[in-house]
């Protein structure tokens, strides 16, 4: 299993944490999505077959692009 901490600097509100959890949960393997408002940032955890690439891609298609 992976996890990373993304940096998105987007975030502002609990409807921001609130998008990106539902659209990242909807990915095949990803197991945990955990949204922080104060710190900008979503922690996730994943296996296969979802992929760093494809967390990053998507974050990006919905407007809160990761500073990666
Ligand atoms: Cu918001």
């Amino acid at each position: 299993m992976a996890e990373e901490t993304f940096s998105i600097p987007n975030i502002s509100c609990g409807h921001c944490t609130h998008a990106i959890e539902t659209e990242l949960a909807d990915l095949e393997g990803v197991n945990r999505v955990e949204g922080q408002i104060e710190a900008k940032s979503v922690i996730v955890s994943w296996d296969a077959p979802a992929t760093r690439e494809q967390i990053i891609d998507t974050l990006k298609e919905i407007n809160y692009p990761a500073d990666v």
